[in-house]
């Protein structure tokens, strides 16, 4: 079943809104505060006009346009994914029975639990970029970064949309919240840890991209799996949109580490700061940083919400119909982590083993993990092929951990539970100190003419839609 993509609306949209006057009524009078909110906290820098893609549509025909607009004006319209009419439930105690395409009454607190956890996270990271613009190390990065902002934005609006239409008035009040909250605010902060930190300079925000979003694709994956089909087509269709910020991030990265490989050669030295580049420990430390800190965001190691999530059907696995099981885990067992051993320094990590229902989050976090090793793959191929012997690595998933087995104990990247004097003492060496934050931060001069490119870090192989890199995708006022 196919719905036209209704473009000639207020607010564009497949879902059939001008057939359903109350709905479109309810988000016609939210559209203003989002407007609101953008003004004033989505991107500062003041722009005449973006080499933007705008989705437009679902299916195969294409589902994106391509254009210069001026930001505010931008379409930001409600996309769900085309709907199957024969989907069956594919995991937990309804498994085999049809999707459902209405709220079931009792798993409403959940659901909404889950898609205002999700809503929350997309205005978030347009707080944490607002200021990037004032710093971009080319007009290339400055699209890409308002491309991600947009998106986020658009993100927020289908989450917005399935709270509309289908959480009466609880569901218009935490629309309102979502708005409400904002990053790193001392008073309203929002929900999940990762999305109050700051996003200060472009290292910070490839990393963001690359291992902050990618949390996103999962979560997204398992919420693609869900019974209640409104939210599964909706985050399929997100994650296409997905895509293009995790590549932002990849090759992001790959472009700080050839450039500072690039000097690191030339100068003939293992510290390239000094000659305009991050240096290579700078780069890891900032991507122990990152990659901790979205660990955090898959929630505890075991967990009975996960286990009734999975159970009620509302929230599944990654690729949950790849799974060589019988997709109700009633009677499995899994192995996590744990901390072992009492005080005295004397802790270790093991496993023990739990109900593989309560286990779903190291589930999902074990197949993230294999994804970011891929990233790490790909920067040492570029350490190697510039002839250095360094290499980058992903710390142990206990290190720096926040929430969680891991959140009582300090843990080295290479897996070593540690004493608070010797953390203490480490942690310089792992983290990003003051010092590192100030020299990445004094190499964010911005770089507004078209075709160039900051000192640290290499131009793009290729521009956006088939133009150059020194096209003028970014219009300033
Ligand atoms: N910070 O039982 P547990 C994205 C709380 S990113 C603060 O293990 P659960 C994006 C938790 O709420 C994807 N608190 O939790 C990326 C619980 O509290 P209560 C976002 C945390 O429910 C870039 C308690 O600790 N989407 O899209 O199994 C740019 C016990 O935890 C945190 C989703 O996250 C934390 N990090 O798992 C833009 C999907 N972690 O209930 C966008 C929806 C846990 O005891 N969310 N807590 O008071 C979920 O699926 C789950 O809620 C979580 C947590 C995976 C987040
Ligand atoms: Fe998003
Ligand atoms: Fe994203």
């Amino acid at each position: 079943m196919s719905m036209r993509a209704d473009y000639g609306e207020k607010i564009p949209n497949n879902v059939g809104l001008a057939d359903d006057r109350r709905l479109q009524r309810a988000l016609e009078s939210w559209q203003p505060r989002f407007a609101t909110w953008w003004a004033e906290m989505g991107p500062e820098i003041p722009t005449r006009d973006v080499y933007l893609r705008t989705a437009v549509n679902v299916g195969r025909e294409g589902w994106a346009h391509f254009g210069h607009v001026k930001v505010p004006d931008y379409r930001w319209g409600i996309f769900l994914a085309e709907r199957d009419p024969d989907r069956m439930i594919g995991f937990g105690e309804h498994k085999g029975e049809p999707a459902w395409q209405e709220l079931p009454g009792e798993y409403r607190a959940e659901l909404q639990r889950l898609i205002v956890i999700q809503g929350d996270t997309e205005p978030a990271s347009v707080e944490q970029q607002r200021r990037l613009g004032y710093t971009a190390p080319s007009l290339y990065d400055l699209r890409n970064l308002f491309q991600v902002n947009v998106e986020e934005g658009r993100h927020l609006w289908a989450m917005v949309y399935l709270l509309h239409a289908y959480f009466g008035v609880e569901g218009r009040e935490e629309a309102g919240d979502l708005l409400r909250r904002n990053s790193g605010s001392a008073d309203s902060p929002r929900i999940l840890g990762a999305f109050n930190e700051e996003t200060p300079d472009w290292l910070s925000f490839f990393m963001f991209t690359y291992f902050t979003d990618r949390d996103g694709k999962y979560q997204l994956g398992t919420l693609k799996e869900s019974a209640f089909d409104p939210l599964s087509r909706t985050c399929e269709f997100m994650l296409k949109e997905e895509a293009h910020h995790m590549f932002v991030g990849t090759t992001g990265i790959d472009r700080v580490v050839e450039r500072t490989a690039q000097l690191m050669v030339e100068h003939e030295t293992d510290d390239a700061g000094p000659h305009g580049a991050i240096g290579l420990n700078q780069i890891q430390k900032y991507l122990n940083f990152h990659y901790s800190v979205s660990l955090d965001l898959f929630g505890g190691e075991t967990s009975t919400n996960v286990a009734n999530y999975y159970t009620a059907g509302i929230k599944g696995r990654w690729q949950e119909d790849r799974r060589d099981d019988d997709h109700r885990l009633t009677d499995d067992a899994a192995l996590v982590d744990a901390v072992t051993g009492t005080g005295n320094g004397e802790q270790s990590i093991g496993q023990t083993e739990v109900a593989a229902l309560t286990a779903l989050n190291s589930d999902l976090r074990g197949q993230y993990t294999a994804d970011c090793m891929s990233g790490v793959k790909r920067w040492n191929k570029i350490l190697a092929g510039a002839g250095l012997p360094h290499r980058l690595a992903l710390p142990h998933h206990g290190f720096n951990r926040h929430v969680g087995v891991f959140a009582d104990v300090h843990v080295s990247p290479d897996g070593r539970v540690l004493d608070d004097a010797e953390w203490e003492h480490r942690v310089p060496g792992w983290l990003p100190t003051d010092t590192d934050k100030a020299h990445v931060m004094s190499l964010m001069r911005p770089v507004y003419e078209p075709g160039k490119i900051a000192s640290w870090l290499a131009p793009p192989r290729n521009g956006i839609d088939g133009k150059p890199f020194g096209y003028e995708y970014v219009h300033l006022t």
